[in-house]
């Protein structure tokens, strides 16, 4: 670590259960222990596989692999449905323990978080820290998780990557230039498939090509990421652990010009709200469990209406429980002067690619248009396209 009397160096620990939804199934079923368990669905389904146990990793098996590739590299493997409910509920215990060791601690997923050990008042040597996190996971959950520790988070990461499974690593900052130097590109965080073809487009193929470039060059080529590259290849990055992800609801109402009473009006604007806050939801990889209308008539009396539903981030489910809400708890008879919409109880969502493992056909086209939408509206603006029921009178909503 930087030497005591660097006053910005920071201690950051990422933790990562290895082979989560598999090892979960393992643990709960002790036959299933040191067999290659892939858990995404029934090998006849269309799925993609979600996780699998490292003993089907040496298959060559993987995450977002289809269902029907995993069982022609394995056929012998053990093929399970996701069961979510209950990973989720073993997720919020990991996080529990995870949350004893600093205030400042920022989830990634449902199996990984970032802690900034530097912000305890008293903080426990790091390394003793990430020990204990590993030893009581196990103890207590029964669950190998594997721990990395340096000063930075992309370095923390890669730590707890290098390592896996059950690992335990270190990176010092007097070993980063070396140990980042014959790693590919595609080590460096936030290239995928598309920028490390770039990359290796430019002449560069492993970390160190990219440290020995003159300053500046890769920044001429790609703009600001070059920079962000350049700089991750030596081992820095400024990011800080962000613990706001733990953001508990979201929310949009209005409050209308005129008292209104038009149903119909009003569904079209809880569509609206819908679509706008469930992007925001995906942008942020997050999953709301709660959906909460409010409406508030003209004599200012308010209500607030709510139901638990599955973890989403879908614009046509939440429209759909939220409508529902509204037409038990509204018939049209008073006028109103405020809607409003909010999603609650938000958590991370499972993984990137686990949509068509464990939802209907019907959930996943909504899911693809969803994607597909907050895509064309990343490049061209936020009202280039919306589905054709929420385009209603825009001057009302502003
Ligand atoms: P990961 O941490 O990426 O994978 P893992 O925990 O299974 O394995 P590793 O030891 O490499 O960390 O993801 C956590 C869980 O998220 C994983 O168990 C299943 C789910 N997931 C999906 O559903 N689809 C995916 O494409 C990925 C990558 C993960
Ligand atoms: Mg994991």
């Amino acid at each position: 670590m930087p030497a005591d009397s660097d006053t910005n160096y920071k201690f950051i620990i990422h933790c990562d259960l290895d082979a989560f939804f598999a090892s979960v199934e393992q643990r709960d079923n002790p036959a299933l222990k040191g067999k290659p368990v892939i858990v995404g669905g029934d090998i006849r389904s269309r799925g993609v596989v979600s996780t699998c146990s490292y003993e089907a990793r040496s298959y060559g098996v993987k995450s977002a692999m289809p269902i029907a590739r995993a069982h022609r590299l394995c056929p012998h493997g053990i093929f399970l449905p996701v069961n979510m409910k209950l990973y989720r509920e073993v997720s919020r215990q990991v996080f529990a323990i995870l949350a004893e060791y600093t205030p400042v601690m920022e989830k990634m997923s449902i199996d990984e978080a970032f802690l900034d050990i530097g912000a305890c008042s008293a903080p426990d040597s790091p390394e003793h820290i990430g020990r204990e996190i590993k030893k009581r996971v196990r103890a207590e959950l029964g669950l190998s998780i594997s721990v990395g520790i340096s000063y930075n988070k992309f370095l923390a990461k890669l730590a707890s990557e290098l390592d896996k499974p059950d690992g335990f690593r270190i990176i010092y900052p007097e070993e980063t230039l070396a140990l980042l130097r014959p790693l590919p590109v595609s080590r460096l965080w936030g290239v995928g498939d598309k920028t490390n073809r770039i990359l290796n487009d430019l002449g560069l193929q492993t970390i160190g090509d990219i440290q020995d470039l003159p300053p500046g060059w890769l920044e001429e080529k790609l703009g600001h990421a070059g920079r962000l590259l350049w700089e991750l290849a030596r081992g820095i990055d400024h990011r800080t652990i962000e613990p706001d992800r733990e953001r508990k609801s979201l929310g949009r109402e209005i409050t209308f010009p005129v008292d209104i009473t038009d149903i119909a009006y009003l569904h079209k604007l809880i569509e609206n709200f819908a679509a706008e806050l469930c992007r925001q939801l995906r942008r942020e990889k997050m999953e709301a469990a709660t959906v909460t209308i409010k409406l508030r008539y003209s004599d200012f009396k308010t209500i607030t209406r709510s139901q638990t539903v599955t973890p989403c981030n879908s614009d046509l489910t939440v429209t759909q429980i939220a409508v529902h809400l509204l037409d038990k708890s509204y018939s049209g008879k008073r006028a109103l002067r405020l809607l409003g919409l909010s999603l609650g109880n938000l958590m991370p969502t499972a993984g990137i690619e686990q949509g068509s493992l464990f939802e209907s056909q019907a959930d996943n086209s909504n899911k693809n248009i969803d994607i597909l939408m907050d895509q064309i509206r990343e490049r061209f603006g936020k009202d280039a396209i919306g589905r054709a029921s929420l385009l209603i009178k825009k001057d009302i909503d502003k």
